[in-house]
């Protein structure tokens, strides 16, 4: 009997343990893949899209040579829209690291609809590197 419940509450922490990426799994469709030199930067969710309000996602860091999982250590996501007659509307991601390397879970809200210029920049053991690109919040 303490064995059944013992596995029990092991399933119960599994389960609670679980990312939500890893929850999501195969569901994940891709959002934007940038690739520069080393490292192939991807954006995944549910929908495949961002909208405004909150949304929920996954940037993962793949080597573009082995297109293996690379630990790019610290990364930040940063958005910038530019608005015409006034300042640019800013947006940062709070991403968390999974327990695949190079694999992390984000949050980030946009106020409205439009082009976003997004930074994405890693500094850790596969070097300092950052890249650039556009995404439309739809
Ligand atoms: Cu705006």
């Amino acid at each position: 009997m303490k064995r059944v419940i013992g596995s029990v509450v092991l399933g119960v922490v599994l389960l609670a343990g679980l990312p939500l990426g890893a929850v999501w799994g195969a569901d994940l469709k891709a959002i934007q893949t940038q690739k520069t030199k080393d490292i192939v930067v991807t954006l995944l969710s549910e929908s495949g899209q961002w909208t405004p309000g909150k949304n929920t996602f996954v940037l993962e860091c793949t080597s573009a040579a082995t297109k293996q999982p690379v630990d790019v250590g610290k990364v930040t996501l940063s958005t910038s829209m530019a608005m015409p007659g006034m300042a640019p509307m800013l947006a940062g991601a709070t991403l968390s690291p999974e327990k695949t390397p190079g694999r992390y879970l984000g949050t980030i809200s946009f106020e409205d609809r439009g082009a976003r210029q997004v930074t994405v920049a890693w500094d850790g053991p596969a070097g300092k590197g950052s890249t650039q690109f556009s995404v439309s919040v739809r």
